[in-house]
């Protein structure tokens, strides 16, 4: 025996995965995952390309340490490196920075190690202020990418270097800002709050990769759920909320929750876990719950940042870069906001120009010709819309929390817990990662577990 109730878990990602697999541990039965695509994983995507293991969309895990629970899966599945697993790379703190290696410059040349290691310490060290501001009532600017700037700008009239030099510094730094866009996931660091900035969390560990891939972490996980559970290729249209509804297989029973799905399926339920992505939710957010969301919601979901961030896979005959860069002979690019919006718009062919024009350039090296591209195309992917959550400007933690509180909002109503929200984007200090979107899924799943066990009616159906 188990209990009864019926969830629908809409979205087959790691949050919506990490919900079903904790529900059914705890003895509930009639689990249900919705899922609009072919496929299990959702931003966590792996595939080979030129005979390497690349990964499209969720690349380390970021902080790899006993608090994280995606390293601890990871581990307990076999799926990572010795080295990975060692209490010396757990240790390891780089506040979730990656180490800066090589830099070329337009001209074709490799910047001296003494420049780019100056370079880079100050813009660790100020991006490192920029998240103190969590702690203080009131930031000095609005966004990150302001203070960066004018931070750079006060330390730049102190150089005393000649301008050839202040100029490659400035250009690193420029570089520098722009791949912070890429760890965001926006189009600039003016967009990012700078208040709440800090909100985010990193975790001890030097960032590490699945040497089979990320999604294999998804299919051990998908073995721990009963067969069947997904229905696949199945959009899910509209939630509706709030009213009474009778399943096909049991007339007697009524339930406050019905998921209609694009093909005309209607899936009754006692509660819902919607895992969309923000970036589908902000598109979608007017039909897919009905009754309509709280306003307190939709200005939240509205003030949260989604952003794109793309990767450019390129395939060599042989590689041309340092032996300990990874991926054998394919080189990764990341290329984020309105440009890379912008990319996904163009032929395999154009961008593949344009990448062998900039390499070439960069390097000196008029040869250089990448055999094929691979890019990816989360902004255009329908059921995506973007590739993670930032906290914009004008936002706070609280707006995460609004995203986050179930439906009926009053606690007393005698139906709560309809609509819960699960996803990346509803983690208050590890959104945009993959840890963030499993404890999201189990925060959810707890919740109902709570509500199961603490209900002393309810409760009598737990075995
Ligand atoms: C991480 C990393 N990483 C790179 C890129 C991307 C992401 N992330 P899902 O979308 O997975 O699932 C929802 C499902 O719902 C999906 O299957 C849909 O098809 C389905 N769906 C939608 N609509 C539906 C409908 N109507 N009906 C039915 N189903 C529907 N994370 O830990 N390490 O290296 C990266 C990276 C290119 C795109 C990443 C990384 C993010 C994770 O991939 C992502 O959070 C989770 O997989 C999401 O799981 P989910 O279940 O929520 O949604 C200070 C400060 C700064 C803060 N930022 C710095 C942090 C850096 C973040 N780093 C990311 C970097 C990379 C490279």
């Amino acid at each position: 025996q188990g209990i009864d109730s019926h969830i629908v878990i809409i979205g087959c990602g790691m949050s919506g995965i990490g919900a079903a697999l904790k529900l059914t541990k705890e003895g509930f039965k009639n689990i249900k995952i919705i899922e609009a695509t072919g496929r299990s994983g959702g931003r966590i995507k792996t595939t080979t390309f030129g005979n390497v293991i690349v990964e499209i969309g969720a690349n380390w895990i970021h902080g790899p340490s006993k608090a994280n629970p995606v390293f601890q899966l990871a581990c307990e599945h076999g799926l990572l490196d010795s080295q990975a697993m060692s209490e010396e790379n757990q240790a390891l703190d780089v506040e979730g920075h990656p180490s800066f290696q090589s830099f070329y410059s337009s001209s074709g040349n490799k910047l001296t190690p003494e420049l780019t290691k100056s370079v880079s310490q100050l813009f660790l060290t100020l991006l490192g202020k920029s998240k103190e501001f969590i702690l203080t009532e009131k930031e000095p600017y609005p966004s990150v990418g302001e203070f960066l700037k004018k931070e750079i700008a006060k330390h730049a009239v102190e150089w005393k270097d000649d301008a050839e030099t202040k100029k490659l510094k400035l250009a690193l730094l420029t570089m520098m800002l722009k791949l912070e866009c890429c760890f965001s996931g926006t189009h600039s660091m003016d967009l990012v709050g700078l208040g709440a900035f800090g909100g985010y969390k990193t975790l001890p560990g030097l960032d590490c990769t699945f040497p089979g891939g990320y999604e294999g972490l998804i299919d051990a996980m998908m073995k721990g759920l009963p067969e069947g559970i997904v229905s696949y290729n199945n959009p899910v249209k509209c939630v509706h909320w709030n009213g009474s509804f009778r399943g096909a297989n049991s007339p007697e029973q009524t339930f406050p929750v019905m998921v209609e799905c694009e093909n005309g399926e209607t899936v009754p339920a006692n509660h819902v876990i919607v895992t969309v992505p923000l970036g589908y939710l902000k598109e979608h957010y007017e039909t897919l719950i009905k009754p309509p969301l709280p306003l307190s919601k939709v200005h939240s979901i509205q003030r949260m940042g989604f952003g794109t961030n793309n990767k450019i896979f390129l395939e060599f005959e042989e590689p041309f870069w340092e032996p300990d860069c990874e991926y054998g002979h394919v080189l990764c690019g990341w290329i984020a906001g309105h440009e890379s919006e912008y990319m996904e718009t163009l032929s395999d062919t154009e961008v593949k120009n344009s990448m062998t024009e900039v390499i070439r350039k960069f390097t000196g090296n008029p040869s250089i010709t990448p055999k094929r591209i691979l890019q990816s195309k989360w902004h255009s992917d329908p059921y995506t819309k973007g590739s993670y959550s930032y906290v914009a400007v004008g936002c706070s933690g609280s707006d995460i929390e609004n995203i986050v509180q179930p439906l009926p909002l009053q606690e007393t109503d005698t139906k709560p817990l309809q609509v819960l929200f699960a996803g990346e984007a509803t983690h208050q200090s590890f959104y945009s990662t993959t840890h963030g979107a499993l404890l999201s899924g189990w925060r959810e799943a707890d919740r109902l577990i709570t509500h199961y066990t603490q209900s002393p009616l309810i409760s009598q159906n737990f075995s």
